[in-house]
């Protein structure tokens, strides 16, 4: 029987616990910019809008541009925010 309030200010505290933990571990691999940081608020990022000033930042963005043609999947030359966050996201070994 878990009706005691002792009971429920423990699940309360489990509860936050975890939510916290999450929401750290969110922040925590966060290793990359917001698509819209990078591209200044287009809707395209061109490879020369990766500065060297930016990738000193966040190495994950020399990656980018090393696959740039695999990133860029409709090959157009240019990456949009769905082709940069599919390819940021992909797990690296
Ligand atoms: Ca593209």
């Amino acid at each position: 029987m878990f009706t005691s309030p002792r009971y429920l200010l423990l699940a309360v505290a489990v509860a936050g616990t975890a939510l916290f933990a999450q929401v750290a571990s969110a922040d925590g691999n966060k290793k990359f910019p917001s698509f819209d940081s990078i591209s200044g608020g287009d809707k395209m990022l061109a490879r020369d809008e990766v500065t060297p000033k930016l990738e000193k930042k966040y190495p994950a963005l020399t990656d980018l541009k090393e696959h740039w043609e695999d990133a860029d999947m409709d090959h157009d030359g240019n990456i949009n925010q769905h082709e940069y966050e599919a390819f940021m996201t992909l797990p690296k070994d």
